[in-house]
């Protein structure tokens, strides 16, 4: 079953969006494995943002996502990293259709609500990064058999 990490950036935590944003994750059918509050340290966020170093944005994303509490969670089940990057819709909210994350609740470039991982391989570097293998829980939801 595929994995992929979620954050929920500074932004949304302070904007009061956590539950609503939670819920298209739950409701889409994916299953919920992990979940913490923490405000990121400089080096997890730099680690998780390797990829963007020395482009003209990466300072300022970084200090944005270091502000202050994030939500960390992995949410698992089939294409879940492609299910997730759906429901997130674009980087961009002003270019994000409606009922997409973005679209519906993101104006800005930057803080643009959450974080989805964007390949499965990365998704697994990315839960090394943000989580201990103890944080994370398996089970069977019971309803299973009919989310598939
Ligand atoms: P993604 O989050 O949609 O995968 P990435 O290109 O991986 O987008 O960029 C990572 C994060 O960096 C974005 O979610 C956004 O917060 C920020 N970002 C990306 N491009 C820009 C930009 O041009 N200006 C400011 N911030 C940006
Ligand atoms: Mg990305």
């Amino acid at each position: 079953m595929q994995q992929t990490l979620i954050v929920l950036k500074p932004d949304c935590v302070q904007r009061r969006l956590v539950g609503t944003i939670i819920e298209r994750f739950e409701k889409k059918g994916l299953r919920l494995a992990g979940l913490k509050l923490l405000t990121p340290s400089r080096k997890l966020a730099e680690d998780h943002y390797a990829v963007h170093k020395g482009k003209p944005f990466y300072d300022s994303l970084l200090q944005f996502l270091t502000s202050g509490p994030t939500v960390a969670m992995v949410w698992e089940g089939r294409e879940a990293v492609t299910v997730a990057r759906t429901l997130m819709g674009v980087t961009d909210g002003t270019k994000s259709p409606p009922a997409t994350i973005r679209g519906d609740f993101a104006l800005s470039v930057q803080n643009n609500l959450v974080h989805g991982s964007d390949s499965p391989e990365n998704a697994a570097a990315e839960i090394k990064l943000w989580f201990k293998p103890d944080e994370l829980v398996a089970y069977r939801p019971t309803d299973a058999d009919w989310v598939g």
